[in-house]
Formats: structure tokens, C-alpha cells, sequence
């Protein structure tokens, strides 16, 4: 049995959502982070980082988004989530370790700046770049590593629940999806997915 740790709204939404589409046998357990329950003992026995998604396995504890993608995938080939060729699975790694190592990151610079700079002056001007630096990774994303109707072209993929975050986070910061049209239509068609209506509902989105 897989146990997805999550909190509500946040980047487990992806592993979440793949879940579904695999038709993964799981339980989900709530850490919600607005009450710090990341930051609670219990939950630090589980995962020292103090982060969701977690997910636990029969293996142990896997972390960090692409990896749990990569883990549900790789359990559930009949659904086909990873491409099968050397160059499609490096795109699909490249686009996930984009979207975890630089637009994750660069949402996180709009509430978590705490975490690299201590003065509200250092925290304020960071924050004051999150729109552009979400912009400028949108476009990467629309013309280097996206793919029409799927992030990775006709066949829907892991990569997909993860891309769906992106326009979450770029309304959140208050940056502007009309100058991203395919990125716009995927959030669209993932919106038409039974598998995302499910655990959105979850979520209470
Ligand atoms: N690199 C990690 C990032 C995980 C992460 O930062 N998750 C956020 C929620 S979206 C979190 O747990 N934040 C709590 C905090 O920063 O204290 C991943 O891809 O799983």
C-alpha cells in the first residue's frame, strides 16, 4: 500500500493526481501546513525535510516531486506515464527537473523567503520577483518544453499533473497566463480530467 502525505492546495496535487490516473491503490494523510503540522515531531520522524509530497512505500519513504512521479509511473506501466525511449524520458526528466529545481523555487521566493535571506528589505525585493521570474519560466515552458495537447505531445504523461501546478502558482503571484496559450489549453484539459476533478475535490479547490 503507497501513503501519499499532502497538504491541501499544494505540489502534491501532482503525485495525487497521477495516483488517480494510474489507479493506484493508496491512502492519503493530511499534513496541513498553515497549522505547521510539517513542522510537528511526528511528522519530521516520517520526513526530516518538513515538506510534502511524501510518499510512503513498501520500499520507504520517497521525497521530492519528480522522484514520487517517476516511483508511480514506474509501479504502474500499463497506464503508460513514461515514455518509453531514451530522448522522450530525457525530456520528460528535463521538464520535471525544471519544474522542481527552478519554477517550484522561484514561487517559493513569494512566501518562503525566509528560507535564504533574513531581512524584510532582502525578503520584500525577492518577492518583487516572483512575477517575472514566473513569466520568464513560462516561456521556456511554452516554447522549449511543451508539447501540444500533453505536456509531452499526444500521450498524457506524469509530466502532466506536475505542469498543471505551474498556472497555480503563477495565479498566485498575480502573473498573467494569456501570453501562454498552450499552457493555458493544457490547464484547461487537465480541468477536464475525471482524475483531477477527484482529488481537487479533496483538496477543496
Ligand atoms: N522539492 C520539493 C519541494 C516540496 C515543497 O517545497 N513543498 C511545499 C508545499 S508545495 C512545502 O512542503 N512547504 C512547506 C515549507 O516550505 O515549510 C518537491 O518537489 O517535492
Amino acid at each position: 500500500m503507497l501513503t501519499l502525505y499532502y497538504a491541501k492546495g499544494s505540489s502534491a496535487l501532482a503525485p495525487h493526481i497521477l495516483l488517480e490516473e494510474v489507479g493506484a491503490q493508496y491512502a492519503v494523510h493530511e499534513v496541513p501546513i498553515a497549522k505547521g503540522a510539517h513542522q510537528e515531531p511526528e511528522y519530521l520522524e516520517i520526513n526530516p525535510k518538513a515538506r510534502v509530497p511524501a510518499l510512503m512505500t513498501p520500499d520507504g519513504l520517497i521525497t521530492e516531486n519528480p522522484a514520487i512521479l517517476t516511483y508511480i509511473a514506474d509501479t504502474h506501466p500499463r497506464a503508460e506515464m513514461f515514455p518509453d525511449t531514451p530522448f522522450a524520458r530525457a525530456e520528460a526528466n528535463a521538464l520535471c527537473a525544471y519544474l522542481c529545481g527552478t519554477v517550484h523555487v522561484a514561487f517559493a521566493h513569494l512566501q518562503r523567503g525566509a528560507r535564504w535571506a533574513d531581512s524584510a528589505e532582502a525578503q520584500g525585493a525577492m518577492k518583487a520577483k516572483v512575477v517575472s521570474n514566473l513569466q520568464a519560466c513560462a516561456r521556456i515552458i511554452e516554447d522549449r518544453h511543451m508539447k501540444s495537447p500533453w505536456a509531452l505531445g499526444d500521450q498524457f504523461s506524469l509530466c502532466d499533473p506536475y505542469l498543471f501546478l505551474v498556472p497555480r502558482w503563477m495565479a498566485k503571484a498575480g502573473a498573467d497566463l494569456s501570453e501562454f496559450p498552450k499552457l493555458a489549453a493544457h490547464h484547461d484539459a487537465m480541468l477536464k480530467r475525471p482524475a483531477v476533478l477527484t482529488v481537487m475535490a479533496v483538496h477543496g479547490l
